[in-house]
């Protein structure tokens, strides 16, 4: 997968190449670029951003910029300003797209747009992700981008606005870094020693119990007995009790979309 994120804070995209995304790039499963918008600003002050039409507070980013930008990375001929993607792995340069004709396999790459006017991010969309060529990260700030950019960016890619919360961020960047990490653990091959994604919180739409390591007794306190006993079909039944009495606990909304069966309806006091 390559991975391609635009922005005018280069630096914040460093914990990319750290942790469980650089393993990813040692392993060449991923390779990452990450480009300065100011190298498509065109005057001596690298502008980036105007005052909003119709007036308001703040700035807005301007679309003579990022249009460029977004061509050029779609394209693959921007430069990559940080190290982080291995030069043989480059995405040889390949001429402009042709328009998309219907019946053949959409070949334009994923254009992620983090806003807090976008549809919520999801579990599902990162599984669906973690299938994808190349995504292009477009990280705004200030007030955010000429909506008319994201309008055009339609041409060359499948764009996609998102939200990842409902609370506000300054810019798009630390968005980039949580979806970015939630694609990339889904990648064949990225996790370690994992069997498989379908443990996870949310995949079995429930939250996750509690874990325990040792020391057996901590400060007082005692692990449950129940993980003791050797009992397989005990130990599950007990964490689905656990992830179930958590869930409705924390968020009993998810459980309208879980298939309950009379053990758990029992255990919830549903009976
Ligand atoms: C952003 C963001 C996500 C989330 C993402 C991108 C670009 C219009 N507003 C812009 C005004 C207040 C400040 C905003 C700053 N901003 C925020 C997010 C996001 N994904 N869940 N919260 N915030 C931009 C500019």
């Amino acid at each position: 997968m390559r991975l391609d994120v635009v922005t005018i804070f280069p630096e914040y995209l460093e914990p990319l190449r750290h942790a469980l995304l650089g393993k990813a790039i040692e392993q060449e499963i991923l390779s990452v670029g990450v480009h300065d918008l100011r190298g498509w600003a065109t005057d001596v002050h690298k502008s980036v951003d105007d005052t909003p039409y119709g007036g308001g507070p703040g700035m807005v980013m301007k679309p003579e910029v990022w249009g460029p930008a977004l061509d050029d990375v779609a394209a693959g001929v921007a430069g990559v300003e940080l190290e982080s993607s291995l030069p043989h792995l480059e995405k040889p340069v390949e001429p402009v797209a042709s328009s998309y004709t219907a019946g053949e396999r959409d070949e334009r790459p994923l254009l992620i747009v983090p806003t807090p006017a976008g549809k919520p991010f999801t579990q599902a969309d990162a599984q669906e992700w973690s299938h994808e060529e190349h995504i292009v990260f477009a990280c705004g700030r200030y007030e955010g981008i000429d909506q008319r950019v994201i309008e055009d960016a339609a041409q060359r890619y499948r764009v996609r606005e998102v939200s990842i919360g409902d609370y506000v961020l300054i810019g798009g960047e630390v968005a980039v870094l949580v979806i970015a990490e939630a694609v990339v653990r889904l990648i064949p091959g990225v996790l370690g020693n994992r069997r498989s994604h379908e443990e996870d919180s949310f995949s079995d739409g429930l939250l996750e119990g509690p874990s325990y390591t040792k020391p057996r007794t901590w400060r007082g306190l005692d692990v449950p007995e129940v993980l003791f006993s050797g009992n397989h079909a005990r130990v599950d039944r007990w964490r689905r009790d656990q992830a179930l009495l958590r869930t409705h606990a924390v968020r009993p909304e998810l459980l309208e979309n879980v298939e309950l069966s009379p053990a758990d309806r029992k255990v919830l006091g549903l009976e």
